[in-house]
């Protein structure tokens, strides 16, 4: 007995003293780590390349993705002057009269999901002004036969490209444009980004799936793939949370019915573990069992619908993915647990989950996970210079780029799965994609 008691001692305090618990500060001082990189060395440009210590811009000119990305985090983590330096910096410099093309998607979220949830904590209406301005440069998405949106605009002609788009770029805007309508009193980006939504839903296959790639012009599917991952995930999303944030019931209609047949034919198990693979569309048949770091933000997508059983199924496999090489890869074959794409680019999604599941399941387990993902970013991708990405999660070799949401999303999904439930409100918020919180301020 009294061996039994000291080895249970001898194992707390080792587990203790190898563990620290991770704090909320400990992710502040990270973010800290990383905006300071940015703004030594990328200063006034889109992102940091954090090994070369470079800046890097998406465009021949700047849109400030880092900064409009990062603010929203700074504001929740109480980084008064830091916010303050940004907002001055994006005033001062940000233009989108640009003669540049963009690619509508990664605008919407990155950059008119920021103006807004910056106006709304804010109130400056200048974040709002700049937010109208975007959204009116983008609007010419929306004219095609279908209204199914292009994938690329011109930002000063108002020229659109590429006929051939997937149901995530499609369809992840309702949030913002819709908050852009409620904001200005306009209704039409709302129902633009609301027909595209529909214009989609309506194309899916008998059995209730959406496939990877369509033609916006003939409305025609090109890629039959159905799957949870890049290209398809916020497509569901935004179905669900455009229904909690508007309270729009076209959408929970929409998500209700798409999930059934996701649930059916796209979940599978593997070992007693749950997984989402790939079929195809119209017939449900499997394709492929592969899974990875983007499909890893449906557990909170389901549990955001009320299927925490799955959720917390799918975390489990989740984390598995991750614990396999102490951080996710881009992508795995659940079948046999090797990965098919080596790399990391700092997605936020595994940590997200486990921020939702925490909220819907109070269980601490999650908060523990969040401990490990964190643990392992410092550990893996820490630089001199911010945090690298990585190009193989097997060696660690890192690779010079830090995306913006690795500040917008990344790290304030440790923050908030770790600091005080009152730092957000978390039952009158929706994040949009790149976790830029939207309240029904309307
Ligand atoms: C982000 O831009 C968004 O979360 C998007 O929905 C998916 N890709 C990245 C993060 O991985």
């Amino acid at each position: 007995m009294r061996t039994l008691i000291v080895l249970c001692l001898t194992s707390f305090f080792c587990t203790a003293h190898a563990q620290q618990a991770v704090t909320a500060d400990d992710v502040k001082r990270e973010y800290l780590h990383a905006w300071n990189a940015y703004k030594q060395y990328a200063w006034g440009h889109d992102a940091l390349r954090p090994l070369s210590k470079q800046p890097h811009d998406w465009h021949d000119v700047s849109l400030l993705m880092t900064p409009i990305d990062a603010y929203d985090t700074m504001l929740l983590m109480g980084l008064k002057d830091e916010a303050a330096e940004a907002k001055r910096l994006i005033f001062d410099k940000l233009s989108f009269d640009q003669n540049i093309e963009v690619q509508a998607f990664e605008i919407i979220i990155r950059l008119l999901g920021g103006l807004l949830s910056a106006y709304q904590m804010d109130g400056d209406p200048r974040w709002l002004a700049l937010a109208k301005d975007l959204g009116d440069r983008l609007m010419p998405i929306y004219d095609s036969p279908t209204g199914l949106p292009f994938r690329y605009v011109h930002l000063q002609m108002g020229a659109i490209r590429d006929s051939v788009n997937n149901p995530a770029e499609i369809g992840t805007a309702l949030i913002e444009f819709g908050t852009l309508s409620k904001l200005t009193g306009n209704p039409v980006y709302y129902d633009k980004a609301k027909q595209a939504l529909i214009q989609l839903f309506n194309r899916r296959s008998r059995i209730g799936l959406v496939g990877t790639w369509i033609n916006v012009v003939t409305g025609e599917w090109t890629n039959a793939s159905s799957h949870v991952g890049g290209a398809i995930d916020s497509y569901y999303e935004y179905l669900l949370k455009a229904w909690k944030l508007f309270g729009d019931e076209d959408c929970k209609t929409m998500y209700d019915m798409s999930i059934v047949a996701v649930n059916k034919y796209v979940a599978d198990t593997v070992r007693g573990e749950m997984w989402y693979g790939r079929v195809d569309m119209h017939t449900g048949k499997r394709t492929s069992t592969r899974f990875g770091s983007l499909e890893a933000f449906f557990p909170g997508v389901l549990a955001m619908g009320g299927d925490i059983d799955r959720a917390e199924r799918l975390q489990e496999s989740c984390f598995k993915m991750w614990t396999l090489h102490n951080i996710e890869p881009e992508g795995i074959d659940y079948a046999t647990m090797t990965p098919t794409s080596k790399g990391y680019v700092l997605r936020p999604e595994i940590i997200e989950s486990a921020y939702y599941l925490y909220h819907y399941t109070g269980d601490d387990k999650y908060r523990r996970m969040g401990e490990t993902f964190f643990r392992d970013l410092v550990r893996y991708c820490r630089t001199e210079a911010g945090y690298a990405e990585l190009e193989d999660v097997t060696t660690k070799q890192k690779r010079d780029a830090m995306e913006s949401f690795f500040l917008a999303e990344t790290l304030k999904y440790c923050y908030l799965l770790l600091a005080p439930k009152e730092t957000l409100d978390f039952d009158n918020v929706i994040f949009n994609t790149e976790a830029h919180p939207i309240r029904k301020t309307w």
